[in-house]
């Protein structure tokens, strides 16, 4: 229609131009007009991406490829073209926003349009057919009706529920096989977004894309992987110890030919699809029976939690720490349940659509606990939003991006025993020493277990996207990384076609993850830091920062930096130390890491 072409050409924005001989003030005016733009352009594509992923259809795909293209044009170009302040001296905050801007994109596009509009295209489809994947299991009876076959079709949901609930082997085996179907169409889509997506990087002076998401962390990309590195080596021993024991549970339930006592993990066996937090399979290792149980699910179906009052509850924890309640749109514009009638993104996300605290969430809840603790994390993400809103766009964002995974499991970090007895979500709370030893495993079957995934995630990326690795060794090299860093391996030989890596959200929808290997470790420093603000002297597995308003002032203090300063200074903010450090979830669990040392005394741990 007329009127829709005249608006989207008068929306078409270009990147400003630095002039010759650049002066500090031409650096400034630069930065202050990339702020007006991306504001404008990143509020029109996340309003794309909301309702493509709220609605996935062919129409909204296209609709948000093509938002995303105009805003990858405009960063390269912006980029190109703030390289020529490179020896201008800025001040402080000037530096900064030309420093984040060159980091701000996961998916730069080549100059190209041809390439970049195909690169938003593939983007855009692959974590459509993620959304939409479904196994429909084998239809092999001839002249069987796929109609009717159809209606046998299970989502991820309703796969994930079998190994949740940990029943037969082989129903777990079939669940499992099955969602990882769904990802075997991606893998020539994933090579070409490889391809393209390197391209793009080397265009704003990168050597491959692998180098820019590395470089993301006030330091060069290789110093960031020795980070990484130094924060796995201090938590591999309390994984290893983890595994041993867990280990020897399975393959006394499964018999040793199914789980060796000796070798690594079948990856389906674990109460997670991917096996990167095994919560589900508590009933099978408690250290303890006749404790006072730990089942908040049962709590919460008891009291009749609905998806907007477990978000209440969410919220209610935030506002006790002083922080203010979630503005009214959150609750007319989030999307709390899995509409019937369509496909949409189920995993959880959320969201501040025009930069302007238009927070919400976009889940499919379901009332267990594994959603009460998500409810919080990504809460956690609305209200880092709600505290730098006001700040320029390229400075909305985490102090790096595994702060923002952080906070909300900080706070989730305070959701103790006694905390949950208050609402009534369990009856007692465990009092002796093998009450704590109950509670601590709990809790490290999730944290403790995804140290590992956490961090091979994207090492695998790391190397597909520095051409390390080929197309052909992606789902071998997959797989191996699975063993090294978590000693998991698949549940038989994977077929030649496979590649599992799509079966994994973030792999579609190209969100880096080593944010959430930081953040699990982050996080237990972040809630130290709150409990000594909050006063508190026992020990930090007992703390929780409830209704702390000296806590909450510290936390809000750090959420209103955003990104405006390196993190390490938001680190000092809020900690007063000035590095990433493990020893908090260290001494954290010490209690059961010492119980679990006892147990796998005489035993040969490791795979
Ligand atoms: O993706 C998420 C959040 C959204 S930022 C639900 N998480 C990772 C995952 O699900 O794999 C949170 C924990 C790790
Ligand atoms: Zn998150």
């Amino acid at each position: 229609m007329f009127t829709t072409l005249v608006a989207s050409l008068l929306l078409g924005v270009t990147a400003p131009k630095v002039p010759a001989n650049p002066k500090p003030e031409d650096a400034k005016a630069f930065v202050a007009q990339v702020n007006t733009d991306l504001k404008k352009l990143w509020t029109r594509s996340s309003t794309a991406e909301w309702i493509k992923s709220t609605y996935i259809t062919d129409d909204t795909e296209r609709n948000a490829a093509s938002a995303n293209e105009d805003v990858m044009e405009y960063l390269t170009a912006a980029i190109k073209e703030s390289l020529k302040l490179k020896d201008v001296k800025v001040d402080a905050d000037t530096g900064r926003a030309l420093y984040l801007l060159k980091v701000s994109q996961a998916l730069p596009a080549p100059g190209d349009a041809a390439k970049r509009s195909k690169l938003a295209e593939l983007a855009a489809k692959l974590e459509g057919m993620y959304g939409k994947g479904k196994w429909c299991g084998k239809n092999d009876v001839p002249g069987k009706d796929e109609k009717e076959d159809k209606k046998h079709c299970r989502d991820l949901q309703q796969l994930s529920d079998v190994l949740t609930k940990g029943g037969k082997y082989e129903d777990q085996l079939e669940a499992w096989e099955g969602w990882h179907t769904i990802s075997v169409d991606m893998k020539p889509l994933y090579e070409q977004l490889v391809e393209l997506s390197n391209e793009g990087a080397k265009e704003i002076g990168y050597g491959n894309l692998s180098e820019l998401w590395r470089a993301g962390y006030d330091m060069s990309p290789a110093d960031f992987e020795k980070e990484t590195d130094r924060l796995w080596t201090q938590v591999k021993p309390l994984y290893d110890d983890l595994h041993c024991y867990v280990r020897k549970q399975l393959s006394k339930k499964y018999g040793a030919d199914k789980v060796s006592p000796t070798g690594p993990l079948p990856a389906h066996l674990l109460g997670n699809m991917w096996a990167q937090e095994w919560s589900n399979v508590y009933p099978l290792v408690e250290p303890f029976k006749g404790q006072p149980s730990l089942d908040v699910e049962a709590g919460l179906k008891k009291q009749k939690y609905d998806e907007k009052k477990l978000v209440k509850l969410g919220e209610a924890f935030f506002t006790s720490l002083g922080l203010d309640p979630l503005p009214a749109t959150f609750w007319e514009r989030s999307q709390f349940k899995k509409p019937q009638d369509r496909d949409v993104v189920c995993h959880a996300s959320a969201w501040d659509v025009t930069f302007d605290n238009d927070l919400r969430i976009k889940m499919c809840i379901k009332i267990d606990e594994e959603n009460f603790t998500t409810v919080h994390h990504e809460l956690g993400h609305d209200y880092y939003f709600m505290n730098y809103y006001k700040l320029p766009v390229l400075f909305q964002a985490g102090a790096n991006d595994g702060f923002h995974e952080a906070i909300g499991d900080a706070i989730t970090r305070s959701i103790t025993p006694g905390y949950l007895k208050n609402l009534g979500l369990i009856k007692e709370v465990p009092k002796d020493d093998k009450g704590l030893i109950n509670v601590q495993m709990k809790e490290a079957l999730d944290s403790i277990a995804f140290l590992p995934f956490g961090r091979m995630i994207d090492q695998w990326r790391w190397d597909v996207l520095s051409g390390k690795v080929k197309p052909a060794d992606y789902n071998a090299h997959w797989w191996a990384l699975r063993k090294k860093y978590q000693g998991i391996v698949p549940p038989g030989p994977r077929p030649a076609n496979a590649f599992d890596p799509g079966a994994k959200y973030h792999i579609p929808a190209n969100v880096p993850y080593m944010r959430y290997f930081l953040a699990r470790i982050l996080q237990y420093q972040f809630h130290r830091a709150l409990c000594q603000a909050a006063g508190q002297k026992g020990p930090l597995h007992s703390c929780s920062i409830y209704g702390n308003k000296d806590a909450g002032a510290k936390l809000k203090a750090m959420l209103s930096m955003g990104a405006s300063k390196p993190w390490a200074d938001a680190l000092e903010a809020i900690t007063g130390q000035r590095q990433m450090d493990a020893t908090a979830i260290i001494d954290y669990f010490a209690p059961l890491q010492a119980w679990l040392k006892k147990q796998n005394e005489g035993q040969t741990c490791g795979w």
